[in-house]
């Protein structure tokens, strides 16, 4: 029982959280591919996200080589100090949420790095998969903005020996 998570937001995005970081990007890549159809990014104009902040960063990341536009989503998993992950940093965390997803359906169109076909989950972010799947939308997005919300880097929050300003 190992990879057992009680079926509660928080320990989904602490277990989330704990796989390889490898994991956590495919991860969120078969959760794309589950709900994708019912993210519907018309609602922004009622919502907090914002689209044009979403897309500028977005845009920076599509001009860049596939290995770099993998580096730079990993980089944002493990708080790396890098311009994207400090621009990051300071999007409310809807307006992550959207980069997010424009990222996943750069990966369709592959302007981003798309998954490799044969690419298979590991048990314990199967399990998690699982788990989320069994939760209602609500709920998904409550998860996701928690899990999105923490990555890269807040310059606001750092001192300046690590933020080398
Ligand atoms: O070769 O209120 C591996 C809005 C290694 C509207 C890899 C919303 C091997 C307003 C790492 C696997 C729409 C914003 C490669 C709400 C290898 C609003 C690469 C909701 C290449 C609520 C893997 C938004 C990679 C929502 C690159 C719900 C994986 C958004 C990348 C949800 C995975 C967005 C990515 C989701 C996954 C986005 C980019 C679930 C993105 C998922």
């Amino acid at each position: 029982m190992a990879y057992a998570v009680s079926n509660n937001p928080t320990s989904i995005v602490k277990a989330f959280q704990d796989l390889e970081i490898d994991q956590q990007l495919a991860l969120f890549w078969f959760i794309y591919t589950e709900m994708g159809k019912s993210i519907t990014p018309a609602a922004p104009a009622a919502s907090t996200a914002s689209e044009p902040i979403a897309q500028g960063l977005f845009d920076q990341v599509k001009e860049m080589s596939h290995e770099e536009q993998l580096q730079v989503q990993r980089d944002l998993i493990t708080h790396k100090n890098s311009l994207i992950s400090r621009e990051y940093g300071a999007l409310s965390d809807t307006t992550k949420l959207l980069f997010w997803y424009l990222l996943a359906v750069g990966m369709e169109q592959q302007t981003i790095i798309p998954m490799p076909s044969d690419y298979q989950l590991s048990e314990p972010a199967q399990s998690i998969f699982d788990q989320i799947k069994e939760i209602d939308f609500e709920q998904q997005i409550t998860i996701f903005r928690d899990i999105v919300s923490p990555m890269g880097v807040d310059s606001t929050a750092m001192g300046s020996a690590q933020t080398g300003i």
